[in-house]
């Protein structure tokens, strides 16, 4: 099989609010770079090849990708969209609650507008604005105790400096309170980035996943961390579905084999 021939060809979209990073998700798939993009106008198409797993056997998968504008003004045009579409990244923002609750709304769209056995992954965007390196997910089973890492105060970004630096302890406040405050310390390293609290835990947004019978990612589209997992996991579910039979009466929408004059085809 040559560089660029593919098994499978499946239809993504990516939905989610406004800004919560679904174009940038898509150059990073597309380009592999971070672009701070515009607002999205109406639609914007993607495509990449990328490799999963179905039954042991390797496939090689087109990922044909459409963004959509999240902003309401386009909502009806960004369902025309859905139609068709055999996999859904839908996205919010780990640093903004309200991206997340809108989820439920985004999936009713998807449900409604989208074939039935669309597949959808949950994808929680901007990680790298709470952390210095990807969250290991846990894998949750119903039934079964769930085990996670504490999730308390943001990580500090290493070398960062620490909230108490520069503020002094409360012995030295003791010794020094007759004395006049030491001023702290100049900075003169570059400044650090500050990690944000984040909004909505791992575990949060995998449990609402898995109630709603969805896959789940962790990504920064600005770190590439988590981007193509997500159409690789997605693309692995919807070939697993087809393997399975579960399309046996009718072609499932978004999803065409390679043939003897598509193979070999580019972008
Ligand atoms: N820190 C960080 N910023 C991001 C990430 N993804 C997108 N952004 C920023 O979020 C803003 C909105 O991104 P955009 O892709 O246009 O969002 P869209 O409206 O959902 O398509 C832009 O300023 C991006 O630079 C990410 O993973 N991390
Ligand atoms: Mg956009």
């Amino acid at each position: 099989m040559d560089d660029m021939s593919w098994d499978y060809i499946l239809k993504f979209v990516i939905v989610g609010d406004a800004a919560v990073g679904k174009s940038c998700l898509l150059i990073r798939l597309t380009d592999d770079r971070f672009a701070a993009s515009e607002p999205t106008l109406g639609v914007e198409f993607g495509s990449r090849l990328v490799s999963t797993t179905v039954g042991g056997q390797a496939k090689r998968v087109k990922v044909q990708c459409w963004d959509t504008a999240g902003t309401e003004s386009f909502r009806s045009i960004t369902r025309s969209y859905f139609r068709g579409a055999a996999g859904a990244l839908l996205v919010y923002d780990v640093t903004r609650r309200e991206t997340f609750e809108h989820a439920t709304s985004w999936l009713d769209d998807l449900r409604t507008h989208a074939d039935d056995n669309v597949s959808v992954i949950l994808v929680a965007n901007k990680t790298d604005l709470c952390a210095t390196e990807p969250t290991v997910v846990p894998q949750i089973q119903f039934g079964e105790a769930v085990y996670v890492m504490p999730e308390g105060a943001p990580k500090q970004a290493e070398g960062a400096p620490k909230q108490s630096e520069g503020a002094p302890k409360q012995s030295e406040t003791d010794a020094q309170a007759e004395s006049v405050a030491t001023p702290p310390p100049a900075v003169t390293a570059a400044p650090e980035r500050i990690l944000l609290p984040r909004a909505i835990s791992t575990l949060e947004g995998a449990l609402f996943a898995k109630q709603h019978n969805l896959l789940y990612v962790e990504t920064s589209a600005k770190e590439g961390w988590g981007v193509v997992d997500a159409f690789e996991q997605t693309a692995r579910q919807i070939l697993e579905r087809v393997e399975r039979g579960e399309f046996e009466r009718r072609k499932p929408a978004g999803v065409n084999l390679a043939d003897s004059k598509t193979k070999g085809g580019c972008c």
